[in-house]
């Protein structure tokens, strides 16, 4: 069986001082960049937006940060603006290691959010990253990164759904928390059978 690192979007905006900051974000980047060294193959995905992305609360008049608003394919939470393709918040933290196998971006559609690296957040517009996985003949993954409770949660809850081993390294990892969402999403791996 080979098993694959999926490092989840360690990029600037989620680090201190970004724009849509997770608490201690950066601390996840030496415990990553010595996990790297035991994985054939490591992934990097990154978060990259559209300007005007419609997850973003700019995009959405009379709405704040962190609201939820109905797209068309149900409840999203809106974001403050994050991760604008080719920005300096779009990109890697400056110490990440950045020598992977595939870099996969995801969130490039205007209208729809991608939490996880495999489906965006219509549950149906899958990304390229199964494929890649089976091609590849990969069927363990551990899931390390940014934010615990969004797209490391979904990614890990979609990877489960597709028939993979899946691990979250939780020293790896830092979350949001927005309302309680941590313990939700750690709740939500464990009935999908993901190993934490
Ligand atoms: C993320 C919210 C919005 C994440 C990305 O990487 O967890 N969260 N965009
Ligand atoms: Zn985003």
């Amino acid at each position: 069986m080979t098993a694959a690192l999926l490092v989840i979007d360690v990029q600037n905006d989620f680090c201190s001082d970004g724009a849509l900051a997770v608490p201690e974000g950066e601390a996840v980047v030496a415990p990553i960049n010595a996990l790297m060294e035991q994985y054939d193959t490591v992934i990097l995905t990154q978060d990259w937006h559209p300007a005007g992305h419609q997850s973003f609360a700019s995009a959405h008049p009379g709405k704040a940060p962190f609201e939820t608003t109905e797209l068309a394919y149900g409840t999203q939470v809106l974001w403050p603006d994050h991760c604008v393709q080719g920005t300096d918040g779009a990109a890697f933290h400056g110490d990440l290691r950045t020598d992977a196998d595939l870099i996969l971006r995801k969130g490039f559609r205007t209208a729809i959010d991608s939490y996880s690296a495999f489906f965006e957040n219509d549950q149906k517009t899958v990304t390229v990253l199964h494929g890649y996985l089976q091609e590849r003949g990969i069927s363990r993954l551990t899931l390390v990164g940014l934010a615990t409770d969004f797209c490391v949660a979904f990614s890990a809850q979609d990877a489960a759904r597709l028939g993979y081993d899946v691990a979250v390294d939780l020293n790896a990892c830092r979350a949001i928390d927005l309302d309680g969402a941590l313990d939700a999403a750690l709740t939500n791996m464990q009935s999908a059978g993901v190993s934490l």
